[in-house]
């Protein structure tokens, strides 16, 4: 774990306004992202939510979880929205009849009676679950919290690593935007511009009634989406065929930060985790081989599917210096691997999001702390927040969800990641710079990285969470 915070003060009720928002999303068993734009459970939305819901009541952060986990498949998979029945079927897109989790699911082993998406999210999910059980050990011990947890995570995991991992080096893949969490990202722009979207008036898009539409993603994104979703379920959700395949630094990390968190996890539990953690240093040693970028001083995104790159046999190594500070061959394709792959080049937060990774090698942790300070990530006081995405890029747009907006969950990660390499001065600033803002947009989903203007849903759950995470 990362050095405790340093007490900086906070305003007093910036703890009561956040543990507000999160009871005025509380359902009884699980939290909703947004009461309007997002009313079902949203899977890495509800490890963001616990992480905070466990300074308010740790029986709650618990309850969030296993309602999440109790909609597990039995192939492993955690869907990316648990769907509440009660909620009428017009009021989110893509509703519970377009997954048709219990039909088409049935060979991924879906369950029968809960509706849920079929695509999965980022696995934040053990961190948390180990961050809730630190709350209150002796609660989580009399509930017997993270030994019903633990086969069930350890299975979400063994689905990613095994099912997933569609390159063939040990990473896992994204089959889907959705899936990385980072929906309209640029990184997304060339590997979706070979889809064929679905038609416009196939589908009807709910979020429009809730969102500004120069906030959210367009419609060519949202046919693209759709068109990889049907497919994806046209095919029983049966992993390895789709058109759509990245590899993303931010859900490998994150999964390599659940490791550890799992390892941690089976010790609790009078088990040993010496093999988990053997496993996120190997993890950790392929993302750096697979997807580091040294002359763009961060991690990036692979293509699995770009007919365009080289194909390369075998594990090739990619020749670069692993201290992050020497050359590399550009473009680097197929490297690490085996296959047609390629770097996408685009800038996103989600390739400085493996700061959090304390087994990072020394020069790529310091590589990537230049980066976030440098002008892709910060222009000095004339930014407020990370943006998730280059500031100098040609897709930047300040409002435009994942197309440069702030982020919270990212900026709480990268608040965790600086602290944990030791980077004391400049976590304290993230830290500081979070909690103004959630307070300043009353919980907005996100901000424009310049001005801190509120975009997307207000009373956000992630926000108001991760906040109060902050204070303590
Ligand atoms: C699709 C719930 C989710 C977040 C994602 C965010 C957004 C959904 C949407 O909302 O995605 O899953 O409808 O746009 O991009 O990160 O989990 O908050």
């Amino acid at each position: 774990d990362p050095p405790a915070t340093a007490a900086t003060p906070v305003p007093t009720s910036l703890p009561a306004r956040a543990a507000g928002v999160l009871e005025a999303n509380w359902t009884g068993a699980s939290t909703v992202p947004s009461r309007a734009l997002y009313p079902h459970q949203w899977s890495w939305d509800s490890a963001f939510i616990a992480i905070g819901l466990r300074h308010v009541s740790p029986r709650r952060a618990q309850t969030e979880l296993e309602t999440l986990l109790a909609a597990q498949w039995a192939d492993g998979r955690v869907p990316h929205i648990v769907f509440n029945p009660s909620v009428p079927l017009d009021a989110y897109f893509p509703s519970p009849d377009f997954w048709r989790s219990s039909t088409a699911g049935r060979t991924a082993g879906a369950p029968r009676t809960l509706q849920t998406s079929g695509i999965v999210q980022p696995p934040v999910h053990a961190l948390a679950a180990w961050l809730v059980h630190r709350a209150d050990p002796r609660l989580s011990r009399a509930r017997g919290f993270l030994a019903r947890v633990h086969p069930r995570l350890a299975a979400w995991h063994r689905y990613l690593l095994h099912r997933r991992d569609l390159g063939g080096a040990g990473l896992v893949c994204v089959v889907h935007p959705w899936e990385q969490g980072m929906d309209n990202s640029p990184c997304w722009d060339a590997p979706l511009a070979r889809i064929t979207p679905a038609p416009a008036h196939s589908f009807r898009r709910a979020d429009l009634e809730h969102g500004a539409a120069g906030d959210r993603p367009t419609d060519l994104d949202y046919g693209r989406y759709v068109r990889l979703a049907a497919d994806y379920r046209d095919a029983g959700y049966a992993d390895g065929g789709g058109e759509f395949a990245v590899e993303d630094p931010a859900f490998n990390a994150l999964l390599i930060a659940s490791e550890l968190a799992l390892a941690r996890i089976a010790e609790e539990l009078g088990a040993s985790g010496s093999a988990r953690r053997a496993r996120a240093h190997r993890l950790t040693a392929t993302l750096v081989e697979r997807l580091w970028d040294a002359e763009a001083g961060m991690f990036l995104c692979r293509d699995l599917r770009d007919e365009d790159a080289a194909p390369v046999r075998g594990h090739s190594g990619s020749g670069q210096d692993p201290s992050g500070t020497g050359p590399a061959p550009l473009p680097s394709p197929g490297h690490g691997g085996s296959g047609r792959s390629r770097l996408l080049r685009e800038r996103a937060v989600s390739g400085l999001v493996p700061l959090v990774l304390p087994g990072l090698p020394r020069g790529i942790a310091a590589t990537l702390v230049h980066t976030l300070r440098g002008p892709h990530f910060s222009v000095g006081d004339r930014t407020r927040l990370v943006p998730s995405y280059d500031l100098l890029g040609a897709a930047f747009d300040p409002h435009r969800y994942w197309r440069g907006p702030a982020w919270f969950n990212t900026g709480w990660l990268l608040e965790r990641g600086l602290r944990t390499h030791g980077e004391t001065a400049a976590a304290d600033a993230l830290r500081r710079a979070v909690l103004d803002l959630a307070g300043a947009s009353d919980f907005a989903e996100y901000v424009d990285p310049y001005t801190g203007a509120p975009c997307g849903a207000g009373g956000f759950s992630w926000t108001a969470a991760l906040a109060l995470d902050l204070c303590h």
